[in-house]
Order: C-alpha cells, then structure tokens, then sequence
C-alpha cells in the first residue's frame, strides 16, 4: 500500500496522506480516527510528515558518508526552535495536500498546528540564531549539523500574578512525547567527571576514576526549503552509566547508589534561564563539558570512519562555537588527540586551531564567562592542566611580541589572579579559534577595539570577523504572515524570493500603485485582527484593530530599556490626561504591546515588568484613554507568540543603550513583515536603515561613542532628572504618587533612574519622544505614504536572510562547499 512506501514528498496524492495518518491513529497512537481529539490529530500528523523528513534524511546522510566532504558542526547549548509541524510541511511543499487531507479527516489544519507544544530550548536571540542557522544550512544545502543538550525541561512558562509580578512554572514539554526525536539509544558516549589526572612526559597526561555519565543521542531531521537537503541536530541526554553505582550498591549503600543515578540524569534536566548574566553555578559547567566532550567523541568516531589520518582532521571538519558556552570543547580536542591518539603537543595544537572558529554574542562585562580554579580543579582535573600549559606557552609568545608588558599579558591570560584564580572562557575561546566574529558591523568592531582590542594586537586584525546575524524568511515571513506571502508572490509571479530574498525588491516597482497598496494595507490589517483575537480570547481584553500597533517584544532586560518604552508610555497619558475632550480626538490611536521573560533571578527585570503590567491596569480602566491608549503586557512570550506578534506591528521598538545590543534579530522580523522600525543607533538596527534608508526609520539617542563619557558625568557631574529633563521628572514623581501602586515598590526603580542611570535613560529620554511623535505625525497625517514606508521596507530586507549568513561562514569561515542531494 501506499503509506508503507512512504509518501515522496510532493508526489504524494491527499489520498496517500489521509492514508498514512490514519494509520498513525490507529498504529502507532493506538486509537480510533472517529473519536480523536485535536491533540490526537497533530501526533498523527506529525509522525506522517515525520516519514518523509526521514526518507530525506537518510538520503542526505547516506550522501555524506559517501562523498565524504568537510563537515561543519555547530555547537550551540540553546536551539529555540518553536513549532515544527507547519514548518516541515511548507519545506516538504506539502501544507495544501495535509489541510485538505486533514479537512476530510474532519478536522482544520490550524487548530492541528495549534496542538504542537513549543520547543523552547534556548533563552533568546542565541538559541533562536542558532535554529535560524540549520534551517539555512539544509536549505543551502550545507552539510551542517548541529549539536546540543536534549533539557527535560525548557524555557520556563511565564505567569502573571494579579499583582503584576512574573511568577515561573516548569515546562514538562516532553511530556506527550515529541514526534520529531529519533532516540538512537546505540549512538553514546561516556562521560567522565572528576577523578584524578596525572601528568606523564611531553605534556601527555593520564585522567582517571571519577564519575562517568552516558551520554545518549536524539536526533532531530532539519529539512530545507524546496530541497530533498536534510540535516541533523544531535541532542544529548544524560544517564546514569550503570543502573547504580554498583561499588556503592555492593557496600550496601542503597540511598547512596540511587543518589549517583539521579545526579547523572540531572545534567539534562533542565535549560538555564539566564540571558545575558554569568551565573557560575556547578551544574552548568557539567552540562557544558558533558555535550562537548559527547559530541566531540562522536565528531572523531565519524571522522575516524573516513579513514583518514589524524592530521587531515582540520580538512574534514570545522567547528563553530556558539559563544564561549562551548570553549571546554577546545581543551577536551587537545586531551583527545594527545592523551588517547598520542598526537604531539605542539601538532595537536595545530589541528585544534585549524578546526574551531568562535562566534561573540555580546560585550556585557557580566556576560563573560569565568569559571572557578577550584571548580575546574574538582569536575576536570585534567582540563586544568591542558589550560595552564596552554597558558604557558601563550604568555610566553605574548612576552616576546610586547617585552615587559606585564599589565597586557594580565589582560590576556586564560586566567584571572584575585580572590581563587578563574578561567577566561572567551580568552581561551579566541587562543583556540582560527576565526573570531561578531554578529554585526558595529558590535564586531566593539570587539575588537574593547573587549578583544589585544589580541587584535597580538593575532593581527584578519582574525576578527563580522557576520552579521540573519533571520529565516521561511519561518518568519512564509510561514507566519501567509496574508502578505501570498501578496509577495503573486506580485513577483513565483516563490523563489523565499530562497533568494533579494528578489523582494522586484516589490518597489509596485510601491505607488494604490491598487498594491490596499491590497498590502488589507494584509497588515488582517493580521492585526488575528491579533487583537488572540487578545480578546486570552487577556479578555478588546483592542481596536484600527489603531496603531507598537510592539517591543524580547527578552526583559535593563540594557534593552522596555523602561524607557513604558516611561514614554506614562508621559503619554499624562498627556492625555492634560487635554480636553476636543483635543483627545485628534490624538492618534495607539496599541502598546510588551512581551519577555526575565530571569528568575533578575529583580529589577522583574519589577519593570511588573511597573508595565500596572501602568497597563490604570491605563486601560481609564475612561479618558479609552480608544486612543491600551497597554498590554502579554504573558509567556515564546516563538509561537512572535509568530503572532511580528506581522502584526506598525511599529517596533529596539531602543537599547547605544553599544549594548550586538546585533537584535527581531528588529529584522518586524521590518521584513512590513513593520516600521523605532529604535537606537545600535547594532543591527544600524545595517537595517542602510538597507532600508534612513527616511524609513525612527532614529532616535545618543551614539555609542558618547556612552562612555555620558556614563562618567552620572558619576563624577550627577545633574539631576529635573534639569535634564523636566518631561522624564513629571513622569517619575507621577509614578511616586501611588497611582500604579504604593511608591514604596517603583521606588527601587526610580532609584535607578536618578542615580546612576547606567543605561543613560534620562539622556535619551527627550529624544525618544521625539521621535515617538514623529512616528505619530507619519502614521496619521500621510497613511498612503506610511504604507509606502511599509512595502519599501520589506522589499529592502534582503540581507538579513539567514541563508547569506549562513553562505557567508561557508564561504568566509568554513571554507566548505555545497552538496546537491538527489
Ligand atoms: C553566560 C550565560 C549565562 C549566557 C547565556 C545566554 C550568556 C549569554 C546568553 C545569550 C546571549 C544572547 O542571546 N545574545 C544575543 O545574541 C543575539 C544573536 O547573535 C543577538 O542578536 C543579541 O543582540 C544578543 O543579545
């Protein structure tokens, strides 16, 4: 029968496909087609498309292992990938034949789309880059893969408290089994915990007793878009390497036995919640060396069945670090080939600096990892020396270029003397990489001139590279605003713009055509109504769709500002508050719309959502507001959500302290979805007003070269808020009167604001409203103009596509080329 064969991909008739997920109801979840709910549908569906992704897969791995070409591996301990149902079946090219299968099966491919659970492993812009990246890998068709931890639990869900507090709950999102893992209970590896190391000669070493965990793969098919390509992400779970511990068990230690097994399944059990903040817990450097040290073992397994020597390994695989939170990866290649492959040291160090390239995320001082001697010392005795001797050495070679510069060779040493020595991951991230990059133009020249300005001076300057950041336009344009795809290609006649989205601009021919313009208007409108539904049946709150929708959306943190985004807000209703009945007639509609976890840790993230959300309250119980102010703060954002939100936006705001945002990627969502953008001169946001021209952005703040000496007055000159700006003092005292609640709970937040202003609120403040009301004016009194914004702005986004991005390492970095699979 037709199901057994699989269905091929876009040959399959709607027949096979009701087929084969009848099959699956009654096969594999073991239940009747007639009395399935929603949830049932989607498993159903899911293992059905989940058949053609493997065909592919097997089809692309079988080519690898055949062809043998240099592989890239991207190491990345967060992959946010969302849903995947919708997804593999835009790629696979099948959505229409499933809805109209699903549609005679009785049921509607929304609600089976809505069934899928988030996969949220990953915090932010990270760990959604690095879903971006495979999915343009396997549409380039790039041998890529990526490797990662299979968490138990995700990214936590995010609750409100009536009182406007962020309460966090556990995501079980395994919990109704995931269609999309393979379990490869045979591929594993073991992993070794502390013990003890022992140095023999020519820096070999012996590392020994311990603990050891087992390290089991998952993997997860990657296809591309309109391409058989598929690849592969490789999720490691942890557990326990024999049932107990049987020395323990033997002497009849049963509690204690049973205590090893649990802590080794813990290594998995959980994603850290941190974005952006070093937290140094123990638990999180094991997950850090237990999936480099398993992927790295698999790595070599696959290279060793090439048959190639040792030394060609740097030709056959390159390795990109996704920020520093695989830099164990570096010293434990050097424990491999020197302790188990008996490679000489200064050879080993060869083939490690050929094999890896690293990627900074950031220049936030209290993002950079630095572990503890000590720790080291316990969990990875034999690490600790490779890194000293490591050290050794460099710091010699840095003695030599720069003689008696004792304060640049503290600067540069893998480790921090003071109070317990720690280890610099990001120094040992670039001593290990042959390539360094930031991820856009003005963060990666940060890089080199702050944070890493000596090893420019030390490698030279051809080290240090940019690639700026890019966004999937399959997930983020096709897939999540259909209204405005449809419109795309039926106006440039085909789909190829979704593989080589410069053809976007084929759409400026069509800027002034008022036929084109309703129709691209109708889209925005259409999804705003989707929106403002989604509202109304989860908040209960109604927004008009007609207003304008400003959105900031991203993880809460004090270097993004959404406190400047809800001071401005205030300023606004005071505003309000202050006309007559005549004059609020004439002010323009507005929707304000935050969403973002902050860290459970993170006290201030967490009061400014909870200033938000009662703001939010008095705001929108006002009568004097009603129909031209509404402040939401939707609750658990997740990309599901986003996938709500970003068509949606008339206007986005990516307002962070100039030089403090690397590079933003939601900024690149809203803008290729038609969305105006609001925002600083700071990372990507920059590139983005390049593309798109400046006329159709809202810049607004000091520049980053101003920061520094703005944040040196704060300290040294104070000025208070009052003379700085009276607007900004209004708008403080206001929120110390009570209205939002006592003064007592905002009052370590004003604090903030008048003392010290580290992310220089006060300063940019009157140029935020600015530019807010340069918005205002552009949104109402030119609507047919602001459309045109909108339509050049998508047309314009080009760059931004992931797939350059993702060409740009192969190209640049990887030196690696593209394989057809046929
Ligand atoms: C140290 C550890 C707790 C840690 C965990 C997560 C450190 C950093 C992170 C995540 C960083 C992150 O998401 N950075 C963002 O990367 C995006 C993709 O390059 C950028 O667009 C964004 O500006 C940057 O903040």
């Amino acid at each position: 029968e037709t199901w057994k064969a699989g269905l091929r991909s876009v040959d399959a008739d709607v027949n096979d496909i009701t087929k084969s997920i009848v099959h699956h109801i009654q096969t594999s979840l073991a239940r009747q087609a007639y009395n399935i709910d929603n949830l049932g549908a989607y498993q159903a569906t899911a293992l059905a498309a989940r058949e053609d992704l493997i065909i592919n897969w097997n089809q692309t791995q079988m080519t690898y292992t055949r062809k043998q070409p240099k592989r890239a591996y991207y190491l990345s301990l967060e992959f946010l990938m969302g849903r995947t149902l919708d997804n593999a079946l835009l790629n696979l090219g099948l959505k229409e034949k499933f809805e109209t299968g699903l549609d005679k099966l009785g049921f509607t491919l929304e609600d089976v789309l809505d069934s899928e659970r988030d996969a949220a492993l990953g915090n932010g812009g990270l760990g959604r880059l690095a879903a971006c990246y495979v999915d343009s890998g396997a549409t380039c068709e790039i041998p890529l893969w990526g490797y990662g931890l299979r968490y138990h639990y995700g990214m936590f869900q995010q609750l409100i408290a009536p009182d406007g507090s962020q309460l966090e709950a556990p995501d079980p999102w395994l919990d109704n089994s995931n269609p999309w893992e393979i379990p490869r209970l045979d591929v594993t590896a073991d992993v070794r915990f502390g013990g003890h190391a022992e140095k023999l000669d020519k820096g070999r070493g012996i590392w020994s007793g311990g603990q050891e965990v087992l390290a089991v793969a998952y993997d997860c098919p990657i296809p591309g878009s309109d391409t058989k390509s598929t690849n592969n992400i490789r999720f490691w779970s942890a557990r326990p390497r024999r049932g107990f511990d049987l020395q323990s068990f033997n002497a009849g230690d049963y509690d204690r036995a049973v205590e090893t097994s649990n802590s080794a399944a813990n290594i998995t059990n959980v994603l850290y919640p941190n974005d952006n903040h070093y937290a140094g817990k123990s638990l999180r450097l094991q997950q850090q060396y237990f999936w480099c040290a398993a992927s790295l073992s698999d790595i070599m397994r696959r290279f060793k069945n090439t048959g190639q020597p040792i030394s060609e390994f740097p030709n056959h695989v390159v390795i990109q670090l996704n920020d520093t939170h695989p830099t164990l990866a570096i010293p434990e290649l050097m424990r491999i080939l020197v302790d188990e492959e008996e490679v000489p040291w200064d050879d080993a160090w060869q083939i490690v600096t050929r094999t890896f390239a690293f990627t900074n995320h950031t220049v936030l001082p209290e993002a950079l990892e630095k572990w503890p001697v000590s720790l080291f010392q316990q969990l990875l005795p034999r690490h600790l020396q490779i890194i000293y001797d490591l050290n050794w050495t460099f710091l010699q070679s840095v003695e030599r270029k720069f003689p008696g510069d004792v304060d640049k060779m503290a600067r540069m040493s893998l480790i921090e003397e003071g109070h317990g020595q720690q280890i610099r991951m990001a120094n040992l991230a670039v001593l290990g990489s042959f390539k360094v990059n930031g991820v856009a133009e003005l963060h990666s020249e940060l890089v080199r001139t702050t944070i890493l300005k000596d090893f420019v001076d030390f490698f030279g300057v051809d080290k240090f590279r940019n690639v700026t950041n890019g966004i999937t336009p399959r997930r983020w344009l096709d897939q999540c605003n259909p209204a405005l795809s449809n419109l795309i290609t039926e106006t440039l006649g085909s789909r190829a713009w979704l593989k080589d989205l410069y053809l976007l601009k084929g759409l400026l021919e069509h800027e002034s055509d008022p036929t084109f313009q309703k129709k691209w208007a109708a889209a925005k409108a259409n999804n705003k109504e989707r929106l403002a539904k989604y509202i109304k049946n989860t908040l209960g709150v109604t927004v008009d769709s007609k207003a304008m929708f400003d959105i900031q959306v991203k993880r809460i943190h004090e270097y993004k500002r959404q406190s400047l985004n809800i001071l401005g807000v205030i300023h606004r209703y005071l505003t309000i508050k202050a006309m007559s009945p005549e004059e609020r007639t004439k002010v323009t509609p507005r929707v304000v719309l935050f969403a973002g976890k902050a860290a459970p840790g993170y006290w201030m993230a967490k009061l400014i959502i909870r200033l938000i959300v009662n703001v939010g309250k008095v705001i929108n119980a006002d009568p004097d507001a009603k129909g031209i102010l509404t402040v939401l703060f939707l609750p658990d954002y997740s990309v599901s959500l986003a996938e709500l939100l970003i068509p949606a936006s008339d206007i986005s705001e990516h307002i962070s302290t100039a030089g403090t945002e690397a590079s933003g990627t939601s900024n690149m969502k809203f803008c290729l979805n038609g969305g105006l953008l609001l925002g600083t001169v700071d990372g990507a946001n920059i590139e983005i007003a390049e593309e798109v021209g400046e006329e159709n952005v809202f810049f607004f703040g000091h520049l980053t070269p101003a920061v520094e000496e703005l944040r040196y007055q704060h300290r040294y000159h104070p000025m208070p808020v009052e003379k700085k700006s009276p607007a900004l003092a209004a708008v403080l005292e206001d929120i110390m009167s009570g209205r939002y609640g006592d003064a007592s709970i905002w009052e370590p937040f004003v604090n903030t604001i008048r003392q010290g202003d580290y992310y220089l609120i006060s300063d940019d403040f009157d140029s935020y409203l600015q530019a807010q009301k340069m918005v205002d004016e552009a949104y109402t009194k030119d609507p047919q103009q602001w459309i045109k914004k909108s339509i050049q702005t998508t047309a314009k986004m080009g760059k931004f596509s992931s797939d350059r991005a993702i060409m740009t390492y192969a190209e640049e970095i990887w030196n690696i080329e593209t394989l057809k699979i046929n």
